[in-house]
């Protein structure tokens, strides 16, 4: 009784909140509109939860515990940094600084906890995620000073660095019999491993333990080592000659991080490492066979477009130039891709190249000149001339695109485009690649593909093929979540075929099923899916014949817990998607 007139005195303010100020003057919700899809997407747990973090309590903040602020710093970095931001500056959420939160005071701000808002701020307290204690637990830690997580240079880099094998007692040639060109890298997510799979015979060669939350896995030039990287920054180096493939070292770069990638420039292959980290902001070059830390770079500057100074810009995608010995780094908050060239790490030359905010993931064209980078708070994409070393096109396309790597094609009639599908809408975005022979199309959104939904994450085709693949896992629709549209490259009008990949699995329980990630094997007639559910429930892989669209196998196996992403080993080498 006394919780529901609690609530009602609540919800009552929260709409004399939105009528009396009106909302677009709401000043703590997301920018723009945002899907169910693309909350659940950003709202992902950080792993600076639980680091220890220098403190420094606000005097003009409501008064706090210390059990209940250390309660509340572990909330905020589970539920509300990847929105509002490590140090609260706001990324995908509005700035959560004591200045602003504090001349709105507790009441107003325990509203939008509880209830969210239209902007899109979760509604927390409705939701079932906080009780009533801990929305207003939060209210008063949000005007507090942001606690400030630990910066990670070189003494702390250092310390985290193994070389379980070193490169002299490496094989000398390839000790093991597989096709390692067609092995599949597989992501398990919430068991900090990646599975690799023979990609011939589907079945699992070692279960390799890596990072926390283990995120992607990119080849070296040669094809023979393998990168992963876990949300805890550590990166872990495979050698895929060893009998039994398995890690020969290992770093943390950082305390939370996405992106790892090697150095694929003629004369530089397999030399260096880079990974990029959320916190502290930064990219490490590494040896690309011990991983021993060479260089940190801070990525702290200031925005692209307001030109303010941002103290926490995330390092986004990096991909490795195929033109010239450059890594084109992508800086999310301040919406510049830096072309870092590592020809000399003393005198480390930048490109950087301005384009909007936030800088996501992306790809090359089918020339690999062009990276295509999502910027997904601007629904719009990058193209980064990595020859000239220029912008060569910014492009409008739907909402909060997210591509992946993206897929290239030629289409009938613009020639080469690159697609990628959409977070926050149905479309598909094609975007003209070819400036010589197709001017009129270049960097421009030539057609738009009706998708199943949104919540599209990743897309996908092969040179060798006329098939292009769009999952849709966080599409809030089961069934969209847990199918895959097909479209027909060279008869796009027909629009999609569905592909129930969830149901082919035939999976004992009932999880999420969310089908994740298309990717072909090496001759490109074949296409892999996971089918991802929590880690206490059954997951699975599923092939697809490209050929026919018919099922060919299901990979089910206790060790396959959340996998998301999986890399062939040829593809990810080569850039092929
Ligand atoms: Fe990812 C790529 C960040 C949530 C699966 N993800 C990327 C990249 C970045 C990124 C910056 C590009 C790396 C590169 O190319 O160098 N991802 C983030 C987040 O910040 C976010 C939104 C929230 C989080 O807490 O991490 C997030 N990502 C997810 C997921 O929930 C996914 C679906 C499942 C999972 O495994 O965690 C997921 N992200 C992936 C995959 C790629 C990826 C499979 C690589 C795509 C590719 O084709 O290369």
């Amino acid at each position: 009784m006394r919780k529901s007139r609690r609530t009602g005195r609540l919800l009552s303010l929260a709409l004399m909140a939105l009528v009396g100020s009106g909302v677009s003057s709401v000043s703590l919700a997301v920018d723009k509109s945002v899907t169910e899809a693309e909350k659940n997407y950003q709202a992902g747990a950080s792993p600076l939860a639980s680091e220890p973090m220098v403190q420094s309590s606000n005097p003009k903040a409501p008064p706090m515990t210390q059990a209940e602020f250390d309660r509340s710093r572990t909330i905020y970095f589970e539920r509300c940094a990847g929105c509002h931001g490590v140090l609260r500056n706001g990324a995908t959420g509005k700035p959560l600084t004591p200045k602003l939160t504090q001349e709105k005071g507790t009441e107003y701000l325990k509203v939008f906890i509880a209830y969210g808002s239209p902007a899109g701020m979760p509604n927390w307290l409705t939701s079932g995620e906080m009780n009533e204690q801990e929305v207003d637990m939060m209210a008063r830690y949000i005007q507090h000073d942001p606690p400030m997580p630990p910066e990670f240079g070189m003494a702390e880099i250092k310390q985290t660095w193994k070389v379980l094998i070193p490169p002299e007692q490496r094989p000398k040639k390839k000790m093991n019999s597989y096709n390692i060109s067609n092995i599949f890298s597989t992501t398990l997510r919430d068991s900090g491993e990646v599975a690799l799979i023979d990609g011939d015979t589907k079945k699992i060669i070692n279960i390799v333990k890596t990072g926390y939350a283990v995120h992607i896995s990119r080849t070296s030039a040669s094809g023979r080592n393998l990168f992963v990287i876990g949300r805890d920054g550590k990166v872990n180096v495979i050698d895929l000659w060893m009998e039994k493939p398995d890690n020969v070292a290992e770093v943390r770069i950082g305390l939370e991080a996405r992106s790892v990638d090697t150095s694929k420039f003629k004369g530089y292959e397999d030399k260096y490492a880079i990974a990029g980290a959320y916190w502290p902001p930064q990219y490490v070059i590494m040896d690309g066979d011990t991983l021993e830390p060479l260089k940190i770079v801070s990525t702290r500057g200031v925005t692209v477009d307001t030109q303010e100074y941002h103290p926490e810009p995330r390092v986004a995608a990096i991909v490795a130039s195929h033109f010239k010995p450059e890594f084109v780094v992508n800086v999310k908050e301040t919406g510049k891709s830096l072309l870092v060239d590592y020809s000399n790490l003393d005198a480390l030359k930048t490109t950087e190249i301005g384009s909007a905010r936030y800088l996501h993931d992306g790809g090359w064209d089918s020339s690999k000149r062009y990276f295509m980078i999502a910027a997904n708070n601007s629904n719009k994409v990058a193209a980064i001339d990595a020859k000239d070393g220029k912008l060569a096109g910014l492009v409008d396309v739907g909402k909060v695109p997210h591509p992946g790597r993206g897929a290239n094609f030629v289409h009938p009639k613009f020639g080469p485009v690159w697609a990628t599908g959409h977070l926050g809408d149905e479309t598909i975005s094609l975007i003209g690649t070819d400036p010589k022979k197709h001017p009129q199309y270049a960097f421009k959104e030539v057609q738009k593909l009706k998708g199943q939904g949104g919540g599209a994450l990743f897309i996908k085709t092969h040179p060798k093929s006329k098939h292009l693949y769009s999952d849709t896992p966080l599409n809030p629709d089961p069934k969209l979540a847990q199918s895959v549209a097909v479209f027909d490259t060279t008869n796009l009008e027909k629009g999609f075929t569905v592909l129930p990949i969830a149901e082919w699995a035939e999976l004992k329980d009932d999880g999420a099923k969310r089908v994740v990630q298309a990717e072909y094997n090496k001759a490109g007639d074949e296409v892999w899916f996971a089918v991802w559910s929590a880690k206490d429930k059954q997951s699975a892989l599923v092939v697809v014949d490209d050929k026919t669209l018919k099922l060919k196998t299901v990979i089910k196996d206790p060790r396959l817990i959340t996998p998301t992403g999986h890399f062939n080993i040829y593809n990810t080498q080569h850039d092929i998607y």
